[in-house]
């Protein structure tokens, strides 16, 4: 990845304009077309026409921004400055029918790929998690088959729903049929909850998938579940895709399909953190349902997730 010819633009300064006030871009970055290009571009998608439970993911993104305000330059954790070593702007939303999915989907895809031309990887902010297959169209276009890993309570390769091919309980499994992924290094992180039946797990090998538990991360913890995970990997070129209802409920209760006993946000960060040297090409954050949201929980805990994607992505 280049680096920019000039000093990033960072946010704006908190102690000259209070985080409250200012134009509502993700962390206050400046906009994508005031700095013409960037090294990561952080995008919304605001689509929720292929959730099966309770709809709202399409004011995630804004609801995301909201809670933004409160990130700050340094994140000692990683010991990087997110919008310092690297240009990161906020590219607006991108547009997508919400009355067609097959239209949105092909929008999207053609939307990443055209901001792509200025950003050399993105963030999304979802939206639903339908948005993840367009994503991963775009990325293994460039890239080839990528290493997904996948941190969602749901496995979201289920075939149909009413018949329809494409919603937000089946993007992987079209990704996979398509050969967008790589069999050998793609992974779900934080399953956990009711299947249909036992032949699901059955069909999500066969689709490329291992798979860390929820359960899995409360028996044996954190850095057991990060040496599982970052050996499946290796060096493959990796994309993130995070539903925030792998987070407890009580960690991420404004999201469209809730299930008991999930990550706590400290697990899901410290993970996240642990991917810094990993060749990251893209990510997305869905699932964000404001709606059924309390005190900016779910907005909070997700916009910390993009902050720890960004930060992972500086190049090391
Ligand atoms: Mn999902």
């Amino acid at each position: 990845m280049q680096q920019s010819p000039t000093e990033p633009q960072g946010p704006v300064d908190a102690s000259v304009v209070p985080r409250f006030a200012g134009i509502a871009t993700f962390a206050r970055l400046p906009r994508l077309d005031e700095v013409g290009r960037a090294d990561v571009a952080v995008a919304g998608v605001p689509f929720d026409s292929g959730v099966s439970y309770r709809p709202g993911a399409r004011f995630g993104p804004s609801h995301v921004r909201e809670a933004s305000r409160l990130l700050r330059p340094y994140n000692p954790a990683q010991d990087v400055f997110p919008f310092g070593a690297q240009q990161v702007a906020d590219a607006g939303d991108l547009v997508a029918n919400p009355f067609d999915i097959s239209a949105a989907v092909a929008e999207i895809e053609a939307g990443a790929r055209e901001l792509r031309k200025s950003a050399d990887r993105l963030v999304v902010v979802g939206g639903d998690h339908t948005i993840a297959l367009p994503l991963l169209r775009e990325v293994a276009a460039q890239h080839g088959p990528v290493a997904v890993l996948h941190f969602d309570a749901h496995l979201d390769t289920w075939d149909t729903y009413f018949g329809a091919p494409t919603t937000h309980g089946t993007p992987f499994r079209r990704a996979s049929e398509e050969g967008l992924i790589d069999l050998t290094a793609s992974m779900h992180v934080g399953i956990r909850g009711p299947l249909y039946a036992k032949s699901d797990l059955e069909d999500d090998a066969l689709l490329g998938f291992a798979i860390v538990t929820s359960e899995f991360v409360e028996e044996y913890g954190v850095p057991a579940a990060v040496e599982r995970i970052r050996s499946r990997i290796g060096d493959k070129p990796l994309y993130i895709s995070i539903d925030i209802d792998v987070l407890d409920p009580a960690h991420a209760p404004g999201t469209g399909t809730p299930e008991a006993g999930g990550l706590t946000s400290r697990e899901l960060l410290r993970m996240l953190r642990s991917l810094a040297d990993l060749r990251i090409v893209g990510a997305d954050v869905v699932e964000v349902a404001p709606a059924y949201d309390h005190a900016q929980l779910t907005a909070v805990a997700a916009s910390h997730v993009v902050y720890e994607l960004l930060s992972a992505m500086v190049p090391r």
